[in-house]
């Protein structure tokens, strides 16, 4: 079975996107998208197929496609995101995704965003965040309880998602920042901790048996690999200035 990748390219207005917990910095459009290509080909080269949409460029956080959408075999969820600003990306999802899923929409007073769902095999991770609420959570459940997913409630603080916090980079194994979701919320699943000095450290995109991870976090990288991680390094730093990682670029599902 082929994996796919749904990508958006970067929007020209991306310097205008959300931003929660940084600072705003200039960012070279040039830069993020030479930065966002590799990301691409990173994918490719691990075996994704990748599916480009249109870019969006009034639309200034649409490369973070993640948000949009939970994509699983049997169903897709087209979210409802808690920034205003980004609820129109959804449309052009749904209608890339109703071609391949069945689709259910998170309808108010609900808001999800993707970065808030970390799927565990059965198990799914929601974070209850600035962006994603109870509400949204409780619709998630009911989409996905028909074909035997369980929902874990994770509050989240400090951090814009859930998977700022925590992403899996192996089968039963988390990375996890415990200052930003408590550890016990992943129960008997393995973690590994970030290193201190790297809080955004937690984001890796896990792609098959190969783990896509920013040069940026030299210490945590580390921490992997001497657990037998294959990592495959990447450049996103201008990616991250506005507040994204490497989960947040792509969707990936089985086709
Ligand atoms: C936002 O605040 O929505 C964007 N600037 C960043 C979104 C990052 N998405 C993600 O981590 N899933």
């Amino acid at each position: 079975m082929m994996l796919i990748a749904l990508i958006r390219p970067v929007p020209r207005s991306i310097g205008n996107c959300e931003l929660t917990h940084l600072d705003r910095q200039p960012i070279d459009i040039a830069r993020a998208t030479a930065q966002h290509d590799s990301y691409r080909n990173a994918l490719e080269s691990l075996g994704c197929s990748l599916e480009v949409l249109p870019a969006l460029d009034e639309m200034p956080d649409s490369v973070f496609v993640e948000d949009t959408a939970i994509v699983l075999d049997e169903i897709a969820i087209i979210t409802r995101p808690g920034a205003l600003s980004r609820r129109a990306e959804t449309a052009t999802i749904a209608d890339a995704l109703a071609l391949r899923r069945r689709i259910v929409a998170i309808e108010a007073p609900g808001t999800l965003d993707g970065g808030d769902v970390l799927v565990a095999g059965r198990q799914i991770f929601a974070g209850i965040s600035g962006r994603s609420n109870a509400a949204g959570v409780a619709q998630l459940r009911d989409a996905v309880a028909p074909f035997g997913y369980r929902i874990e409630p994770a509050p989240v603080s400090g951090c814009l998602h859930l998977k700022s916090a925590a992403t899996r980079v192996g089968p039963d194994t988390v990375l996890l920042n415990p200052e930003w979701v408590e550890r016990s919320v992943f129960g008997k699943l393995e973690t590994i901790v970030i290193d201190r000095s790297e809080p955004f450290a937690a984001n890796a995109l896990l792609v098959d048996s190969t783990v896509l991870y920013p040069a940026a976090f030299p210490e945590t990288a580390r921490r992997m690999e001497s657990r037998g991680i294959a990592l495959k390094a990447i450049d996103a730093s201008e990616l991250a200035k506005a507040e994204g990682g490497l989960t947040c670029c792509s969707i990936l599902f089985r086709g």
